[in-house]
């Protein structure tokens, strides 16, 4: 066992050696060991996972003054995120944002003319999957040499009991345990093993080794389907989103909804709602698929690139099979407002303990976890917060749709923009950066936002927005509209003028009136 703790390692020397036991299968090398061997201390906790999860976990109890380990089968820390979720979906994201304007605007101003053109799928996986070992090497310097974190790398590790796992055939012991397993993509219901051409998120980064042609099929209406079909689309193919329900339905404002849906559509992508793919068919490589439509009729679609977007299960298989702990119908492991799971002194945290899976609930699971191991009392609610998603665009949304709102409010006040008037969408707002040359050349391409209010409390009770720089604004406004935020209070902040988003102006505009009027 070689044990690099007295080494210290640059980001350069980290990605060399990420790089390598990348290109070979990581299971059975040696591990990666950074232990203190002055350290005589039992360890707190070990953390089985270091990606968010896992990584913030420790870093907390590191903080707090404990002492944590983290194992993780990968050679790096950080997990999915950097290594096929969040990074390449944004990497992807802004792409397809590029290219819509280049398309829009295409052969005019500096703008080539891309009638016609297809970007290379390829090329832009390729350069992910090279880049991508620069914030792998990242994550493992700060960890180390920054957070002071210790930890063994590039082996999967066994459960033996509530205390102990077994990894690199070395026995690690500590008092608590913090599951942070992650989650995998959900099995299709069809068979695709052995057929080349179906890809899920983590397989197109990991596996695309040829060009897809021009006709994509994109199976689900979630995020990750809508988002890389977004991509997908504004590489110039023919995007076909396949899905049992209406797709975007995670966003509660039909208006928001629409507004989305009609600008996918005029990008071309093509929405066949309350359908399924019924078929995969090829000799090896898929050449095409069968599509059972709204009508009833199965329609055939030639393609040789199928990405299934369906969602995910959690990793929760072996624990629940060694140590016994609870999971629910969706195989997500239980647990209370402590983050412990049915088995005391294990904890679980991240996409392992289900819906929603998103960043900010796996790295403050992880440190509401340290804290309670720690010997503090702390609950964690993660239920609500403010959600986002990509099309072509950036849309982000919180709190009660405007249906909802009229539900549980007699009085509901709605200020948007760009506003209800007989012009249609030709009112060139919001205006902000990075949508200014829509704003004077395609108006109606300028973005939506909205704020559902109750006018009796003059609270804030929703907000959504289609456009650049939302979730730059949401974080910060979904507390405050938890904490009550009014008109009056919103409209007395100091915009940076232009910004992306108008709320702040459009509470001001209204804000003089007892009887609050929409606009
Ligand atoms: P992971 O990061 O998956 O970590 C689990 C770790 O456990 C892995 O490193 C794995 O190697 C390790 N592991 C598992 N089993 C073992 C074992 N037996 N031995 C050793 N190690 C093991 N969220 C956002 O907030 N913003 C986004 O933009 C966003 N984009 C996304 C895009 C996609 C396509 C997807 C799929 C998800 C996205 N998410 C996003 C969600 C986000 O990626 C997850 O919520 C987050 O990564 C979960 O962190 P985690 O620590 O729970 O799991
Ligand atoms: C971010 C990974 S890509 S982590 O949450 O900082 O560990």
């Amino acid at each position: 066992m070689v044990n690099i703790n007295q080494d210290h390692w640059t980001t350069s020397r980290w990605e060399q050696e990420i790089r390598v036991r990348l290109g070979e299968a990581t299971d059975g090398q040696a591990p990666l060991v950074n232990i203190n061997a002055d350290d005589t201390r039992e360890f707190d906790a070990i953390f089985l996972g270091g990606g968010a999860g896992g990584r913030f976990g420790a870093a907390y109890l590191r903080a707090m003054g404990g002492r944590p380990l983290i194992i993780d089968r990968w050679p790096f820390l950080g997990g999915s995120c950097p290594h096929h979720a969040c990074v390449p979906h944004h990497v992807f994201s802004d792409v397809a944002a590029q290219l819509m304007l280049e398309r829009t605007f295409s052969g005019r101003l500096w703008f080539q003319d891309m009638q016609g053109k297809m970007v290379s799928i390829r090329e832009i996986v390729e350069m992910f999957r090279r880049g991508r070992t620069g914030p792998h090497a990242f994550m493992n310097f700060q960890s180390k040499e920054q957070l002071d974190l210790e930890f063994v790398l590039g082996s999967r590790a066994r459960i033996v009991d509530a205390h102990t796992l077994a990894v690199g055939g070395q026995i690690y012991h500590a008092n608590n345990l913090v599951l942070s397993t992650g989650a995998s993509p959900k099995p299709f219901t069809i068979d695709t093993q052995g057929m080349e051409g179906v890809f899920n998120y983590a397989s197109l980064v990991d596996t695309l080794e040829y060009e897809p042609g021009p006709t994509v099929v994109v199976v689900g209406g979630g995020k990750t389907a809508i988002e890389y079909g977004c991509f997908f689309n504004a590489t110039g193919r023919r995007t076909i989103i396949v899905s049992r329900h209406q797709p975007l339905t995670m966003i509660n404002d039909a208006e928001t909804r629409a507004y989305l849906l009609e600008r996918m559509a005029e990008q071309g992508m093509e929405f066949w709602a309350n359908a399924e793919l019924t078929a995969i068919e090829g000799d090896g490589r898929v050449n095409a698929v069968a599509i059972r439509t709204i009508s009833g009729g199965i329609k055939k679609v030639e393609t040789d690139f199928v990405f299934l977007g369906l969602g995910e299960r959690p990793n929760s298989q072996e624990a629940q099979e060694t140590l016994g702990v609870e999971v629910d119908t969706n195989g997500a492991v239980k647990v209370d407002t402590r983050m412990q799971t049915s088995i005391p002194n294990v904890y679980a945290v991240g996409d392992l303990v289900g819906s929603p899976m998103e960043m900010f609930k796996a790295r403050k699971g992880g440190m509401y976890a340290a804290r309670n191991i720690m010997g503090e009392e702390a609950h964690y609610h993660f239920k609500k917060y403010p959600d986002f998603m990509h099309t072509h665009y950036e849309v982000c949304w919180l709190g009660l749709g405007e249906e909802q709102a009229r539900e549980r409010y007699r009085n509901v006040v709605v200020l948007k923009l760009p506003p209800d008037n007989p012009d249609g969408q030709s009112v060139a707002l919001p205006a902000g950066d990075r949508m200014m040359l829509y704003v004077m050349m395609k108006p109606h391409l300028s973005g939506f936002q909205k704020l559902v209010i109750d006018g009796d409390t003059r609270r804030i009770v929703g907000a959504f927005h289609v456009g650049c720089g939302a979730k730059d604004g949401f974080q910060y406004l979904a507390p405050m509209v938890r904490n009550g935020l009014t008109v009056d209070e919103l409209g007395e902040m100091d915009e940076l003028f232009l910004n992306p988003s108008y709320f702040i102006q459009l509470c001001r505009l209204r804000a003089g009136s007892k009887v609050l009027r929409g606009m």
